[in-house]
């Protein structure tokens, strides 16, 4: 009987060591597993002298603490004031901190933060310190990234401000906790229970999300419903504001611009009128009763249905502003969105040879809409509004070119917005790993000032002294046990806040990192993870759209491949409207003799991609109708190269299949088992895009598959009925 007691026991503790269901995220503070390193931590670490009055202080110490002695595996002497302590941690005041670092001209601001090693009383401590709570709770998390990553801590000089004030996540969650474009389950947010119920996620939600210097959140969906700032839902919101304040995390609304008309009973939502002023204004008041420190609204208005301003012959600028002059008061911000692509019916009157759809190509492209209405609204709008631009023209493609916008607004802050949900990258299926995405958009130059004008720095407000400035990043994030489905969705949010702090940080850098915290530290895993993630993006592009091929995926849902389509019901919805194939080539033509979108950049970045020369190819059917048959670098044909970057996609899948394959003995059985399988539906996937659009493309370019590639297991028809 004992032993089989014995044998029960060891079974649940070796599946309590072994599985992990990915809930803890990168927070996982496992016991050190690596002796040496350990004991060196221990000797470094003796104790933590942490004075904590202020909620902000006190959820830091608790983080530290915790987070400590899971690390090292004992309990740690912790002291509000005596000097026990070899860690410590506290706010000072900035001339304190310029003279201990030694440096007259540093300003921490409200959120940086410094670690440093230093002799007190002859004895090395480690110093953590801030000229504010949340700065130290950043530095807390960022000393414990240190030892969870297992570097050195032996001689720390870090000092760390964030580059970009405001760090969003937008979640496009609705009331029935249905979430759009989400593929993690069902919203994180149980609006039935709340007020009352305090989930555990609400704490863990901010303390991951402060882990990574994340600082705001929207909750609703940009498709907005008015119903969320009824006194009803205010009371539910309020209830996990206060959860999330602690953690330095402002909650943000979605404001639907029919609100006034949808719960306020007046007639019109016009925003040049009294009472609908009056009302937004009360309202705004009234949110503020709740949330005294609510950050604001973020708005989509007259795109894909929303209602909006122009609904009332107004432009975006009066109804930013009408919400802009609510919220001032109580320093909250507007966020307004430019991703707007309805066409004004005037634009189609104008009769040109060339059409599409029944539309000129020149003035039916969708490329330039968000440009063409908000340029000229530049310094119209209050202090208080940004506008919200996505990366892209198009709209989170596998590859877009930055967003003309970025650089062409220099009186009106831009905020940059990111898709971490992989609306269009898979869903939760692929594995890609998105900061060279998001990097390969903060780096591009603008030359709007010159060169280095890169789109970072208009986001960060230095190139155009922008006095408010903000990163936004579409949420994946739902219900799912492990916040994401696909475990390595997690390092998508986790770079998304990293590069939010400080755009600098290299992906490889941050997917280490990320690793480390979330699997072992171990370096063979480490380095061939790595590897996965840093070529997963490409790869992803390559077997969707490579060569600048974009929006070719399944109309409406947007999974899968659907070149094909043609009978969407607008023409800018259809794949046929994006690459334009026919017997002569393909791609879209953007140039002079285009739709000329070209002509919302700088100079430089015109000429640089209007010449077919010196067009980087992977922007080249973006901005091309090149021919079948035209000669690209490699020496490939145009053809050729499109077959050859497919079946490279696939090619690089399996590769990570194998190497993935290889180190199943350094994690956990749960989520190694998980990977497998998703990496498996992954290389199905990859094979059914690159079939089914090589076979179609091939119907235009009458050219054959190279005959050393693997043959479509099936022909079109087959895949076009999928
Ligand atoms: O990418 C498209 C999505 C819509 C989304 C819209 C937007 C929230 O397909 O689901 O709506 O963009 O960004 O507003």
């Amino acid at each position: 009987m004992k032993k089989i007691c014995f044998a029960v026991y060891f079974l649940i503790r070796g599946a309590t060591l072994f599985a992990e269901d990915g809930y803890r995220l990168w927070l996982r503070y496992d016991k050190i597993d690596n002796p040496s390193l350990l004991q060196h931590y221990r000797n470094i670490i003796s104790g933590i002298q942490f004075p904590a009055s202020s909620p902000t202080l006190i959820v830091a110490k608790k983080e530290l603490v915790d987070g400590l002695e899971g690390l090292l595996g004992k309990k740690l002497n912790v002291a509000e004031r005596q000097n026990i302590a070899s860690v410590r941690v506290g706010t000072f005041s900035m001339p304190l901190i310029n003279s201990i670092i030694k440096n007259d001209n540093l300003n921490l601001g409200n959120e940086g933060f410094f670690i440093v090693t230093k002799k007190i009383n002859g004895k090395n401590n480690i110093l953590i310190a801030a000229d504010s709570d949340m700065g130290v709770l950043y530095g807390v998390f960022q000393f414990l990234r240190l030892l969870q990553t297992h570097q050195s801590i032996e001689k720390l000089s870090i000092i760390s401000i964030p580059k970009i004030q405001n760090r969003i996540l937008n979640h496009w969650d609705n009331l029935n906790r249905i979430v759009e474009r989400g593929y993690a389950g069902a919203s994180i947010w149980n609006w039935h229970l709340l007020p009352g119920y305090i989930d555990k996620r609400y704490i863990d939600y901010p303390r991951a999300n402060a882990s990574i210097g994340i600082n705001g959140t929207v909750l609703t969906n940009v498709n907005a419903n008015a119903l969320v700032l009824t006194k009803l839902y205010l009371e539910k919101v309020a209830a996990l504001a206060n959860v999330f304040r602690p953690y330095h995390i402002k909650v943000y609304l979605t404001a639907r611009f029919s609100a006034p008309i949808d719960i306020g009973g007046l007639k019109t939502a016009d925003p040049l009128n009294v009472d609908v002023r009056n009302w937004w204004k009360q309202k705004v008041d009234e949110i503020y009763n709740y949330i005294p420190d609510f950050g604001g609204f973020l708005v989509k208005a007259n795109s894909e249905g929303q209602p909006g301003p122009q609904s009332y012959g107004r432009t975006h600028a009066d109804g930013a502003d009408m919400l802009a002059d609510a919220l001032a008061p109580h320093n909250g911000i507007v966020i307004w969105r430019a991703f707007v692509y309805d066409i004004p019916a005037t634009q189609n009157t104008n009769a040109e040879t060339q059409t599409f759809a029944g539309l000129p190509y020149s003035l039916n492209d969708r490329f330039k809409q968000a440009y063409n209405e908000f340029k000229p609204l530049d310094g119209k709008f209050r202090k208080n509004v940004s506008i919200q631009v996505k990366n892209g023209p198009i709209d989170f493609q596998p590859r877009e070119p930055f967003s003309p916008l970025f650089g062409a607004m220099p009186q009106t802050p831009l905020v940059m917005e990111f898709q971490i949900t992989q609306e269009y990258l898979g869903q939760a299926t692929n594995l890609v790993y998105e900061a060279p995405l998001f990097k390969e958009c903060l780096d591009a130059d603008t030359y709007i000032k010159g060169k280095g004008s890169i789109v970072a720095k208009v986001i960060d407000g230095s190139l155009e002294n922008y006095s408010v400035t903000a990163m936004s990043g579409v949420a994946n994030i739902g219900n799912e046990r492990n916040w994401t489905a696909h475990p390595f969705g997690q390092a998508n949010w986790y770079a998304f806040g990293r590069l939010a702090w400080d755009y600098n940080f290299s992906p490889a850098q941050v997917a280490d990192e990320w690793l480390r915290q979330t699997f072992t530290n171990d370096l063979h895993f480490v380095e061939a993870a790595k590897k996965i993630m840093l070529m997963s993006r490409e790869t992803l592009v390559n077997y969707m759209t490579p060569l600048g091929l974009h929006h070719i995926m399944g109309t409406g849902h947007h999974y899968g491949p659907a070149p094909w389509v043609s009978n969407a019901g607008r023409a800018d919805w259809n794949p046929v409207y994006y690459h334009r194939a026919d017997s002569v080539g393909i791609g879209f033509d953007r140039t002079e003799k285009g739709s000329n979108a070209l002509s919302q950049y700088s100079v430089e970045v015109k000429t640089q991609w209007e010449d077919v020369n010196s067009c980087d190819e992977k922007y080249l059917l973006w901005f091309h109708h090149m021919p079948w048959n035209y000669k690209m670098r490699s020496g490939k044909t145009l053809w050729e190269e499109l077959c050859y970057k497919y079946y490279a996609g696939v090619d690089s899948v399996r590769w990570m299949q194998t190497t993935w394959e290889g180190l199943k003995n350094y994690v956990d059985i749960e989520r190694f088992e998980q990977v497998q399988m998703l990496l498996a539906i992954q290389e199905k996937e990859a094979v059914w895009w690159r079939n089914a659009c090589l076979l179609y493309f091939q119907t235009f370019s009458k050219m054959p598959i190279p005959p050393n590639y693997e043959k479509p297991d099936h022909d079109l028809e087959y895949y076009k009925a999928l």
